[in-house]
């Protein structure tokens, strides 16, 4: 009968089979870490098995603890065998996953561009900060004290009129120019003063090749004392020379209401007289209307079409072409 194994002799090596069946088969390395716990942990069955070994005989002892052995060492090779074959898995799986395809072809998106428009703003703002002056912005609807009255724009003036102002229904008006964003600014500050407002201004114009009932403008103004015509002649001069080059440029005496004396500038440009903007002394009027003692300070200011100064700089011949968004034209830009 001592031939006959033991029935713990059985169990253990039925623990075995069964055990490295399962550790084969374990498709995760949590599944795994749970076999390896319920087989070889300090309450697994391998333990629980060995436990009831004080049971046996002192001859029985040795043998049985050999193969409990065995059956343990054996397992934990299974286990470390299957555990080395799921972390390759692992890494393959994750390699694939984040393979880069260099080959592929890239996500194209095509680069915006500055609009002509926007490139003499930038331009124009550039030049004038460089000169200390601050840009300041106001409202596009404005009402009639901002747009007229405090600019010295008499009632019967012909910008007043139906015809070429869009009126309200509320008796308010789009700007007709940004020069109410500077009595705003008067109003709200003192002298000196510099600033450059660019900005949206409405004319109620039939619209063709050389007009549109929006567009931009770009006023300065300076506020203080002592301020001369001579120092307007020098502003202009340093400006349309950063904006267009050293070309001749003349100024013609003109007429606005907002200004005393005015002057309209010219610029050679190939060969021709181009008119580019107007300007002039602040009319002491318009000081007056803001508080300014006009005895004590003087100021200069001076205005221009942006659409204009973009016709010319990119040898334009309609004015459209700066509204209707076709990408032909913008994209020489
Ligand atoms: C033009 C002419 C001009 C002004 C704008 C101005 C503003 C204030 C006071 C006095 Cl607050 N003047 N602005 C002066 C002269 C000319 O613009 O041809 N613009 C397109």
């Amino acid at each position: 009968m001592t031939n006959q194994p033991s029935n713990l002799e059985v169990q253990l090596l039925a623990l075995q089979i069964e055990g490295e069946k399962a550790i084969f088969s374990a498709d995760s390395l949590e599944s795994l870490e749970e076999l390896r716990v319920g087989y070889l942990g300090k309450k697994g069955e391998l333990s629980t098995l060995l436990r009831s070994m004080g049971q046996l005989s002192a001859e029985e002892r040795p043998s049985i603890g050999a193969i409990g052995n065995t059956v343990k060492e054996s397992l934990q090779t299974s286990l470390d065998k299957q555990r080395a074959i799921l972390e390759a898995a692992q890494i393959h799986a994750q390699l694939e996953a984040e393979t880069l395809d260099v080959t592929m072809p890239g996500i194209y998106s095509p680069q915006g561009r500055v609009h002509p428009l926007n490139g003499i703003i930038d331009q124009a703002l550039d030049i004038f900060v460089g000169m200390g002056y601050t840009v300041a912005q106001g409202p596009e609807m404005e009402t009639d004290y901002y747009n007229f009255e405090a600019l010295n724009t008499p009632p019967d003036h012909p910008a007043r009129d139906m015809q070429d102002t869009f009126y309200l229904p509320d008796g308010n008006l789009l700007r007709t120019q940004t020069s109410c964003v500077q009595i705003r600014y008067m109003e709200a500050e003192e002298p000196p003063i510099r600033i450059v407002a660019p900005g949206r201004v409405y004319r109620k114009d039939d619209v063709d090749a050389t007009h549109s009932a929006v567009f931009h403008q770009i006023e300065l103004l300076a506020i203080d004392e002592g301020l001369t015509f001579t120092d307007l002649k020098g502003t202009i001069k340093l400006f349309l020379e950063a904006m267009f080059g050293e070309l001749p440029i003349r100024f013609r005496a003109s007429y606005f209401p907002f200004t005393e004396p005015s002057a309209e500038v010219d610029l050679q440009w190939n060969g021709r007289w181009l008119e580019v903007m107007g300007c002039g002394m602040v009319d002491p009027n318009v000081l007056k209307a803001v508080g300014y003692d006009p005895e004590v300070y003087t100021g200069f200011a001076a205005g221009f079409g942006v659409e204009r100064f973009a016709m010319v700089l990119h040898q334009m011949d309609d004015i459209r072409r700066l509204y209707n968004s076709d990408l032909r034209f913008l994209q020489q830009f």
